[in-house]
């Protein structure tokens, strides 16, 4: 079987992690991504049990030369991305927004937004050249509707709606699909960020009702990208049942 290619950004932990396992199962090679050098380790590690192969690419997609120099030291034979996954983001922080940090708000446009906007930039043209591509942007149920504090973390993942719908048409001539998953309430590392570390606090976002898996979304992009090549599920949001919007959410608390 010839494998396919996948990049996916933010693959050391939570979604993206368990994305590269699912198309690894599907028989994609991943081209891996994050700051995290021995998380990227130990995923090839996994990805080999599943006869994948792996290229790991350590950068941070804020750094908009380290994100164009990487990319362009892919070797000729990996160049032929068929999915590119923009998953790397956080939130960082749930502040009023007269409360708010700067430097929390600098991450969230830095990363959500531009980080996106310079790793598309430099495989987009690799897509182009052979008509052919699938990507994939990691939204949020923040995309979607602003929930009290969310402010800047619901603006970041709104323009990432905005980008992928854009990104959808500009790349229409092409035959590229584009495709955005928003998910909700998903249990990552994603609290245990935005709360700066306060585990704690992170756990009690999850607690009394059963939120999605980072498995659940990558069974899903498995699902989407694996559509034949005439169809594309354009704008998917996934939620857990508890959960019927950003701010309505049944949970079973003593
Ligand atoms: P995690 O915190 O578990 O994973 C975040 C990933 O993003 C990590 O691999 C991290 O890698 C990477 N990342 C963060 N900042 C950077 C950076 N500056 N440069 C490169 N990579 C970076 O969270 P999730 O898996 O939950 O989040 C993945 C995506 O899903 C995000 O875009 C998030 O907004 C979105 N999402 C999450 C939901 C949830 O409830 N969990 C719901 C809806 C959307 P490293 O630290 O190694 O660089
Ligand atoms: C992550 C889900 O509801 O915390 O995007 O914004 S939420």
């Amino acid at each position: 079987m010839t494998r396919k290619i996948a990049f996916i950004t933010g693959a050391t932990s939570g979604i993206g992690w368990s994305t590269a396992i699912s198309l690894a199962q599907i028989g994609y090679n991943i081209i891996a991504t994050g700051r995290r050098l021995e998380r990227l380790q130990a995923l090839e590690k996994e990805l080999r049990l599943e006869g994948a192969d792996c290229l790991k690419l350590c950068f941070d997609v804020r750094d908009k030369q380290d994100v164009q120099e990487t990319i362009a030291t892919i070797p000729a034979h990996w160049q032929l991305i068929d999915v590119l996954v923009n998953n790397a983001g956080n939130a960082h922080g749930l502040d009023p927004i007269q409360q708010g940090s700067v430097e929390d708000w600098d991450a969230m446009i830095d990363i959500n937004v531009k980080g996106l906007l310079y790793v598309s930039k430099a495989i987009m043209p690799w897509m182009i050249v052979r008509a052919q591509g699938t990507i994939v942007n990691i939204g949020s149920i923040a995309g979607k509707e602003v929930y009290p504090n969310g402010n800047v973390y619901c603006a970041s993942k709104h323009a990432v709606d905005a980008i992928t719908n854009g990104m959808r048409m500009d790349l229409n001539p092409f035959g590229i699909r584009v495709i955005g998953v928003h998910p909700g309430l998903v249990e990552t590392e994603f609290s245990l960020v935005r709360f700066k570390g306060d585990s704690e606090r992170a756990q009690t976002v999850y607690q009394g009702y059963q939120p999605l898996t980072p498995e659940d979304i990558a069974e899903t992009i498995a699902f989407a990208v694996s559509r034949p090549p005439h169809v594309v599920l354009a704008d998917i949001v996934m939620l857990p049942t508890a959960q019927a919007s950003a701010t309505v959410i049944k949970k079973n608390l003593p």
